[in-house]
């Protein structure tokens, strides 16, 4: 124990791990969770926090969707609904990276409004999840914050992210889209992915089967769920470094580029990819994950605040993550 900071991992090569609930979030809890975090721009929180019950009702919600016949999944392909990014990504229809085509199907589903249609209503309860998701995710940058800022200032990260409820709603609770109009825009997505079971039964250290290819996350952090299947290894150096699956709760928290930008490099954001598994082969239904991607309002104009501000150039949100998205579906 340092601090109030459990720390339970300590080589260079392993993701730090932090239990959250024990943090009473001193200023010098929020050095440890900097220093931390600055290693690999990764961390696994333990005791996040987040319901149990909620992350498990994620997962079956999860495991209906893509159960569902392609048929019904390709009506709502991303691209053919009013917000470009939200819908259904078919399998090897995304490229992470321009090396491969991604061996995942996803949903993403934005803020923007998507009335649902009956097929889909059960989608309109992920809504609490991604409520307490994006709070501990506010909670983070304000720890960040008080910590980077010279001034202690905890809103100095935070005030750049508006919370906005999923878009998805259904006839009866129409409400939900006409009060959208009024707020910011942001792309903060939550994203349901699965990876079918995979059709290759060798995977080995020199040969592995790229599931999602190395990539780093396009906005500011990233919380991510996952079942026991493993397979997502972060970049460190030239070695890949593996993060343990589903450990004890333990979600994970990684950068993205504009909290790169934001801190000077202080916390990198971290090319990561997902790779088979013995434990993918011996699946049945294959490995499933939940991210809740976190981006700054779309007027943002991100701008390096700390560490080595010379190195990075201002980007305005919205054209950032636009351009990101262009290369990740050709
Ligand atoms: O499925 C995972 O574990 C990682 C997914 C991911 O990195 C992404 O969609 O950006």
């Amino acid at each position: 124990m340092r601090g109030n900071l459990d720390i339970f991992t300590h080589s260079r090569m392993e993701i730090p791990g932090i239990d959250w609930q024990k943090c009473a979030f001193t200023e010098d809890d929020a050095g440890l969770l900097v220093e931390n975090f600055s290693r690999l721009g990764f961390l696994l929180l333990r005791n996040h926090g987040i319901s149990g019950q909620l992350v498990e009702e994620a997962f079956r919600i999860a495991q209906k969707f893509f159960l569902l016949d392609s048929s019904v999944k390709k009506r709502f392909l991303r691209g053919t609904l009013s917000d470009n990014n939200a819908g259904y990504v078919a399998y090897q229809m995304e490229s992470l990276n321009t090396a491969n085509t991604d061996k995942k199907e996803a949903l993403n589903i934005t803020c923007s409004p998507w009335l649902l249609p009956d097929s889909l209503s059960f989608l309109s309860r992920l809504d609490d999840f991604y409520r307490e998701a994006f709070a501990l995710g506010m909670h983070i940058l304000e720890q960040l914050g008080s910590f980077l800022s010279p001034c202690g200032d905890k809103n100095v990260l935070r005030k750049y992210h508006s919370f906005q409820s999923l878009g998805v709603y259904t006839e009866k609770d129409g409400i939900v889209a006409k009060e959208k109009k009024k707020k910011k825009k942001a792309a903060s997505t939550l994203r349901l992915l699965h990876y079918p079971p995979s059709s290759s039964s060798s995977s080995t250290e020199t040969d592995l089967e790229v599931l999602a290819g190395a990539h780093s996350d396009y906005g500011t952090i990233t919380l991510l769920f996952q079942d026991s299947c493993g397979g997502l290894q972060v970049q460190h150096g030239a070695e890949w470094v593996s993060v343990p699956a589903q450990e004890q709760g333990a979600l994970v928290v990684n950068a993205g580029d504009l909290l790169e930008i934001w801190t000077g490099g202080r916390i990198p954001s971290t090319k990561h990819r997902v790779v088979a598994t013995p434990e993918l082969f011996n699946s049945f239904n294959g490995r499933y994950s939940i991210a809740v991607f976190i981006h700054p309002d779309d007027d943002t104009l991100v701008q390096p605040l700390f560490g080595n501000t010379e190195k990075y150039q201002s980007v305005l949100a919205s054209d950032y993550v636009g351009g990101r998205f262009q290369v990740s579906y050709p």
